[in-house]
C-alpha cells in the first residue's frame, strides 16, 4: 500500500478568486492582506459587538497607526510581544500592527495562572505585552519589570507610521506554546511563510472567497482561532463576526444574518445539536470541525437535523492545518480526508504515526534545539504523534495519539503539568491524568490518585489545590482513588491499564 499521500488535484480544485489577487508572490501575511486591503477599501471586514463593522480601509490605517505606536514603544522587529484578550476589533488590529512591524506575536491563553504565564514570560523573553486582564499587569510587573504591558487598544491616537522593515517568508512571526508530543510547553515557531502556506491551503479547499463571512467564536490565542479563522478571513479578502466566546444562539442569529462559514470545535457542535434551533445552521454554506475527533454520530445526528455535512478536518499548533474533507467530494463522517494543498503525509512503517512536510510545518520550538531534533525524522518528516490509517478511499482516520495529550473541548490540557499540581498536595502520594471519553467535552480531566497514607482527598480540594497553578480548564473534572499505579519496568504508569482496570 501506499503510505504517501499527496494532495490529489481532483479533491481540492483551485477556486477562482473574483479579484484575481496574486497572493503567492507575497513574502508576509501583512503583505498579502494588504494586496486585499488595496481595493474595496470600503468593504465591511470586521465586526465585533462594541465597534459595530470596520472596513478594509479601517483596517489597513488602523494597524498602521498602532504600528507605529508599536514601534514608538521601542519596539523593533524580532521582539516578542504576547497578546492575550478576548476577541475584537481591537486585538486584531494589535496582531495585524504587531505583524506588519516584524515583531513576533506569543498568543496566550487569558484563562493562565500565574505559574502559566511565569513559563512562557520565562521561554519567549517577550519585551512587551498587551493584555487585558487586570491581575496580568500585575503579574507581569511582577515577572518581568522590564516589559512594556499596555492593553490592546492602540490606534486611539493618530501618529506617524515608522518605515517598516521588509519582511521576508522565512522570518518567525509567531510563537505557538504547545507541549508537542512530550514535556512542558514550548514555543513553535511559525514563520510568515508557514503561516501563509496554513491559510492559501484551506483557503483554496474550502472555496473560500470575498463573499464569505465566517462566524469566528472560536479564542485568537489558539491557531484554529487565529491561523485558520483570522488570517484566512483575511487571505481570503472575506468578513468575520467576531464573538468574544461561544453560544449557539449567538452563532445562530449570525447565521440568519447572512454569514455564510462556521468553524468549531466538536463540543462547539454538540451544543448547537441540542439547540432547538439546530435547523438555522442549514443557513451557513459550510461548517467546518476541528482541533478533537468529531464523533461519527454526532456527525449524522447533526445531518439529520439541519442537512448539515459538517467538513472535518485536522490540524496541529506546528503545522497549520494538514488534512481535510473534501469542499465537494465525500464528507466522511469519523474521517479527517485528504491532504491539503502543499502537505505530504505519510504513515511511519512501523507505528502508524503520521509524518508530515510542507512549508506549512514550523521552523522549531523557540530556543530548544534538542526538542526540534526530535520532533522531525531524519528526513526531515514531522512526527505528528498521532496514529493514522487510510480508508479504502483514501481517507486519514485518525485512530488515537502517541503523545501525552487529552483534548477537552478543544483545549489541551497535557498530563504532566496537573500531575505535578496533583502531587504538591500533601494527601496525594502520587497522580496520574488520563481522558475519559465525554459526549459534551470529547475527554474529561480524570486525576488517578494514590492517596497518602490515611488520607482520601476529595476533587474539590485537589481543584482548589490547584487554583493559581492551572488554568480551570485543566482541572480534573473526575477523580479515582487508587491503591497503586500500574508501573512498567522502567517505571513509566501505563495509563491504558488504568483505564482497563475497571475501576472507572
Ligand atoms: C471552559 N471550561 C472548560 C473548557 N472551557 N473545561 C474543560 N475544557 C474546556 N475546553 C471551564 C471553565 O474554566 C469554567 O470552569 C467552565 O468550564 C465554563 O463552562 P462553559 O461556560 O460551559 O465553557 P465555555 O466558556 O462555554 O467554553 C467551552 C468552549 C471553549 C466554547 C468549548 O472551551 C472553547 O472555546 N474551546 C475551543 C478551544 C480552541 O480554540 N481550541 C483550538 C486549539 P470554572 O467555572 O471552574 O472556571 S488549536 C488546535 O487544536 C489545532 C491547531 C487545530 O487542529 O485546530
Ligand atoms: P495542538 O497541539 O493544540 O495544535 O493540537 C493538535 C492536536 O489536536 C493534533 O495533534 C490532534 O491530536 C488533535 N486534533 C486536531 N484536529 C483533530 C481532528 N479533526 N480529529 C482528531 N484530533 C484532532
Amino acid at each position: 500500500m501506499n503510505r504517501a499521500r499527496r494532495a490529489d488535484a481532483a479533491h481540492f480544485p483551485v477556486g477562482v478568486d473574483p479579484e484575481s489577487v496574486d497572493l503567492t508572490a507575497e513574502a508576509s501575511l501583512p503583505a498579502a492582506w494588504a494586496k486585499r486591503w488595496a481595493s474595496q477599501t470600503s468593504k465591511p471586514t470586521l465586526w465585533d459587538a462594541e465597534t459595530g463593522w470596520v472596513t478594509r480601509g479601517d483596517l489597513a490605517r488602523r494597524s498602521r497607526v498602532a504600528a507605529g505606536r508599536l514601534y514608538g514603544a521601542g519596539l523593533r522587529k524580532g521582539d516578542r510581544i504576547i497578546i492575550s484578550a478576548g476577541a475584537s476589533v481591537d486585538l486584531v488590529v494589535a496582531h495585524v500592527a504587531a505583524l506588519r512591524l516584524g515583531l513576533i506575536v506569543v498568543p496566550v491563553n487569558g484563562a493562565y495562572q500565574r505559574a502559566e504565564l511565569a513559563h512562557i514570560v520565562a521561554d519567549a523573553d517577550p519585551r512587551a505585552a498587551l493584555v487585558d486582564q487586570p491581575e496580568w499587569a500585575r503579574w507581569l510587573a511582577e515577572l518581568a519589570p522590564e516589559v512594556t504591558v499596555a492593553s490592546p487598544r492602540l490606534d486611539i491616537d493618530d501618529n506617524d507610521a515608522p518605515s517598516l522593515d521588509q519582511l521576508s517568508s522565512g522570518d518567525p512571526a509567531l510563537l505557538g506554546y504547545t507541549s508537542g508530543t512530550t514535556g512542558a510547553p514550548k514555543g513553535a515557531v511559525l514563520t510568515h511563510g508557514n503561516l501563509l502556506a496554513g491559510a492559501e491551503s484551506v483557503r483554496i479547499a474550502w472555496r473560500w472567497n470575498p463573499d464569505d463571512c465566517l462566524v469566528l467564536a472560536l479564542p485568537l490565542f489558539h491557531m484554529h482561532g487565529l491561523g485558520v479563522g483570522l488570517h484566512g478571513t483575511l487571505l481570503s479578502g472575506a468578513s468575520a463576526v467576531l464573538l468574544d466566546g461561544f453560544s449557539p444562539d449567538a452563532v445562530l442569529d449570525a447565521a440568519t444574518r447572512g454569514a455564510t462559514l462556521f468553524f468549531g470545535v466538536p463540543t462547539m457542535y454538540t451544543r448547537l445539536a441540542q439547540s432547538d434551533r439546530v435547523a438555522e445552521l442549514s443557513r451557513l454554506r459550510l461548517c467546518v470541525a476541528g482541533s478533537a475527533p468529531l464523533s461519527a454520530d454526532l456527525h449524522r445526528r447533526l445531518e439529520e437535523a439541519a442537512g448539515v455535512r459538517v467538513l472535518e478536518r485536522y490540524g496541529m499548533t506546528e503545522t497549520l492545518m494538514l488534512v481535510s474533507n473534501p469542499h465537494d467530494g465525500e464528507r466522511r463522517a469519523g474521517t479527517v480526508g485528504y491532504p491539503l494543498p502543499g502537505v505530504e503525509l505519510r504513515l511511519d512503517s512501523e507505528s502508524d504515526e503520521v509524518l508530515v512536510r510542507g512549508p506549512n510545518v514550523f521552523a522549531g520550538y523557540w530556543r530548544r534545539p534538542e526538542a526540534t531534533a526530535e520532533a522531525f525524522d531524519e528526513r526531515g518528516w514531522f512526527r505528528t504523534g498521532d496514529l493514522g490509517e487510510f480508508d479504502e478511499r483514501g481517507h486519514l482516520r485518525l485512530r488515537g495519539r502517541a503523545k501525552e495529550l487529552v483534548i477537552s473541548g478543544g483545549m489541551n490540557v497535557y498530563p504532566r503539568e496537573v500531575e505535578d499540581a496533583l502531587r504538591s498536595h500533601p494527601d496525594v502520594e502520587d497522580a496520574a491524568v488520563t481522558g475519559t471519553p465525554d459526549e459534551e467535552w470529547g475527554e474529561l480531566v480524570t486525576a488517578w490518585v494514590v492517596p497518602s497514607a490515611g488520607q482520601s482527598p476529595q476533587l474539590d480540594d485537589l481543584r482548589s489545590h490547584l487554583d493559581g497553578v492551572c488554568a480551570h480548564f485543566k482541572h480534573p473534572r473526575l477523580l479515582r482513588l487508587v491503591d497503586e499505579l500500574p508501573r512498567n519496568a522502567l517505571g513509566k504508569v501505563q495509563k491504558h491499564l488504568l483505564h482497563q482496570s475497571g475501576l472507572e
